[in-house]
């Protein structure tokens, strides 16, 4: 078939970034079949992705293309080393491969949509006199917070980061409830600045450039932040869950047959901390040690070299009533009926996830947006709690526990979960907030050229 338009898209290839843009893409492709979606990211990254390198979607206007990540051969560094060599390489990397895919398909680029990460994608982009498109892949309250970068430094100001931590952030529309060290790490001012700070600061100075910025999540969970969003972007349009606009896969994994055994509904505790993070060894051992005293169902995804950290014997003690597993399938086993609380990280997706299955959160955020988010899930959507202290000890987990699983509370949490769960699936319906900022969202680069 020959395409009328030429997008290409820029992926941010670490966490659960590019996964997300592509669900992104295959929503528009889908609705776009005479534009041609060139979608560049990693190879590792790619690989990982429903559509592996050189395959084409159903519709045959996705191709995937491989990016230099950056990294020498060998390389064995820490993942933040990682980002920082991919960063470097950018955007000359993106570069190479944009000219080569103009080349092969005979179309000029007519509209970049890039992470918001990759605030240069402003440049390539006013270069080739084409739009910008920023997918920000966390929540709106995150991003707001980063769009305040400048006043909360003054607001710390010669005072330092530490002596107004328990201060709150009362100058930032819909923010009112979180104090200064709820804040993303990356917002303070740092004499050493790490290339992932810089990253989200540059980004927040191009933004107000960019055609729109989009959000997979639903304007209705922060109405005041949204509104203020609006009046700082050209567009501002949220278009999630997009895990509501597609079918769940029917996957037909191990995890999912030991649940179909737990016939007690909202009795079983599920626990994943994301695709980067592992807690400390210390709070490994001690949610471990809670979970066998307590002889509560749970089911555990475990990255493999989280596991030494395990007391020893656990999963063979365990295993009348608990599951360890290395990688789960969270979206589907959310949606069981028998679980009853997430114990998580609060990233972005996992967020989502559990409110659109309606479950509670139990939160230990960790870095990033994470922080922002633990604190709107407790004290703004009041859809769970962080646990006491910021970290895992045992009377913190079983506190948090009590406070779902058994507590008058806990059963209005589980109650505000579904009331939310119903706005993001009213956002998605034909006449919702999120399917109206889809369809202009296709306007904007259908109108590219
Ligand atoms: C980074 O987030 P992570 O990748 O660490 O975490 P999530 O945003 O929560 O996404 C994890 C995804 O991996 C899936 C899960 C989510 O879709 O369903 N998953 C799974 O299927 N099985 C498992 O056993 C474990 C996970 C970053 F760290 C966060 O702070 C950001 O919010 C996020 C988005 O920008 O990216």
């Amino acid at each position: 078939m020959a395409f009328q338009l030429h997008i290409g898209v820029l992926a941010f290839p670490f966490g659960t970034h590019a996964a997300p843009l592509l669900t992104l893409v295959r929503r528009l492709a889908a609705s776009a079949p005479a534009t041609k979606f060139s979608f560049f990211n990693s190879a590792t990254s790619n690989s990982t992705l429903v559509f592996p390198v050189g395959e084409s979607n159903s519709c045959g206007n996705i191709q995937a293309y491989d990016v230099w990540d950056g990294t020498p051969e060998g390389f064995s560094g820490t993942h933040f080393e990682e980002v920082g060599l991919f960063l470097k390489a950018s955007p000359g990397n993106f570069e190479k491969v944009i000219e080569e895919a103009e080349e092969e398909s005979g179309l000029k680029i007519s509209c970049l949509i890039s992470d918001a990460f990759l605030w240069f994608a402003c440049d390539l982009a006013e270069k080739r006199g084409v739009p910008w498109v920023a997918f920000w892949t966390a929540a709106s309250c995150s991003l707001s917070a980063h769009t305040y970068t400048d006043a909360i430094q003054n607001a710390v100001g010669s005072k330092g980061s530490e002596e107004i931590a328990n201060q709150t952030v009362s100058f930032i529309p819909g923010l009112s409830t979180l104090q200064f060290n709820d804040l993303p790490p990356e917002i303070f001012p740092n004499k050493d600045p790490t290339p992932l700070a810089l990253t989200i600061y540059n980004m927040v100075q191009k933004l107000p450039k960019s055609t729109a910025v989009v959000l997979n999540s639903f304007e209705e969970i922060d109405p005041i932040i949204t509104k203020d969003l609006k009046s700082k972007f050209q567009h501002f349009l949220n278009i999630g869950p997009s895990i509501l606009t597609f079918p769940t896969p029917d996957d037909k994994n191990e995890c999912l047959s030991w649940l179909k055994n737990q016939t007690n509904p909202r009795s079983v505790i599920y626990i994943s901390f994301g695709t980067l993070i592992s807690p400390p060894p210390n709070e490994i051992a001690a949610l471990a040690g809670t979970l066998e005293e307590l002889k509560l169902p749970f089911l555990w995804s475990i990255k493999d070299h989280a596991k030494k950290f395990l007391p020893e014997g656990f999963s063979e003690r365990i295993s009348e009533f608990g599951k360890i597993v290395s990688w789960a399938p969270q979206l589907q086993l959310l949606q069981q009926s028998c679980v009853g609380v997430f114990i998580t990280h609060c990233g972005w997706n996992s967020v989502l996830e559990s409110v659109t299955s309606g479950v509670p959160m139990i939160c230990r955020p960790f870095f990033g947006d994470q922080k922002v988010n633990g604190k709107m899930v407790e004290s703004s959507w009041k859809i769970g709690v962080r646990v006491n202290g910021g970290v895992f000890t045992k009377s913190g987990i079983i506190e948090a526990l009590n406070h779902i699983l058994l507590s008058d509370d806990g059963r209005e949490i589980t109650e505000n979960v579904y009331k939310l769960r119903e706005k993001a699936v009213d956002a998605v319906k034909l006449e919702g907030s999120s399917t109206k900022n889809f369809n202009k969202l296709l306007e904007l680069i259908s109108a590219s050229n």
